[in-house]
């Protein structure tokens, strides 16, 4: 008996880690794939709140839909043990959560930061094809996101992960062409004339890179 219900308790881990946004199988003991740590509460109220409810408001397509995994540690890179916190709840469900009121001589709970784990396909970087809707004859060089999106709609997914411009003659990085611009993933890409020494910006081409999910 003790042994079907840890075969069902497996197939049930196993069910539940198939069903994310991507079918990729992995190893469930060996997830590659963490997000970025975060932070978004202090103990100084209730406790230290980082479920994954309010992480995911403050920090839109960042997180997976279904992690496999939790990492916690303290801002000073205690784990949970050594800081020796009681801690209210810690999985891939709610997040973390430890109040002020489970510890023990009204000690306060230390600020900690959390990671998740997903699975593969959620890190793996899909790139959208290049976009070259503007040229520098104008005010600049404007690749923005905001009219890109307008233009090509559905294309883009909601939050890139990285972005990457180049010329579009010679396909130099931007980053290498020691002209002055905006360039990251939230924002789309924008040189403008009046920044550059030569009174130009290059004609540039820009591509976004999405979760692959
Ligand atoms: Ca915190
Ligand atoms: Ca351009």
């Amino acid at each position: 008996m003790i042994q079907m219900l840890s075969v069902a308790f497996v197939a049930g881990l196993f069910f539940e880690s198939s069903q994310p946004e991507c079918l990729t199988q992995f190893p469930l003991s060996k997830p590659e794939c963490w997000t970025d740590w975060f932070d978004r509460d202090d103990p100084s109220g209730t406790g230290d709140w980082e479920t994954l409810s309010d992480l995911r408001k403050e920090y839109p397509g960042k997180i997976c839909s279904k992690p496999v995994g939790v990492e916690t540690r303290t801002l000073s890179g205690l784990t949970v043990a050594a800081a020796g916190d009681v801690i209210y709840v810690s999985d891939t469900t709610t997040g973390f959560v430890c109040r002020n009121q489970d510890q023990p001589r009204n000690k306060m709970c230390n600020d900690y930061r959390v990671r998740f784990s997903c699975p593969p396909c959620f890190c793996k970087v899909c790139w959208t094809k290049w976009y070259n809707r503007d040229a520098p004859s104008g005010t600049g060089d404007w690749e923005n996101l905001i009219n890109l999106r307008t233009e090509n709609p559905g294309q883009i997914c909601d939050h890139p992960l990285s972005i990457e411009a180049v010329t579009t003659d010679t396909l130099t990085p931007a980053i290498s062409t020691g002209q002055t611009f905006i360039s990251n993933p939230t924002d789309g890409f924008v040189c403008r004339n009046t920044d550059q020494k030569s009174g130009a910006c290059r004609d540039y081409k820009v591509r976004f890179g999405c979760p692959c999910n």
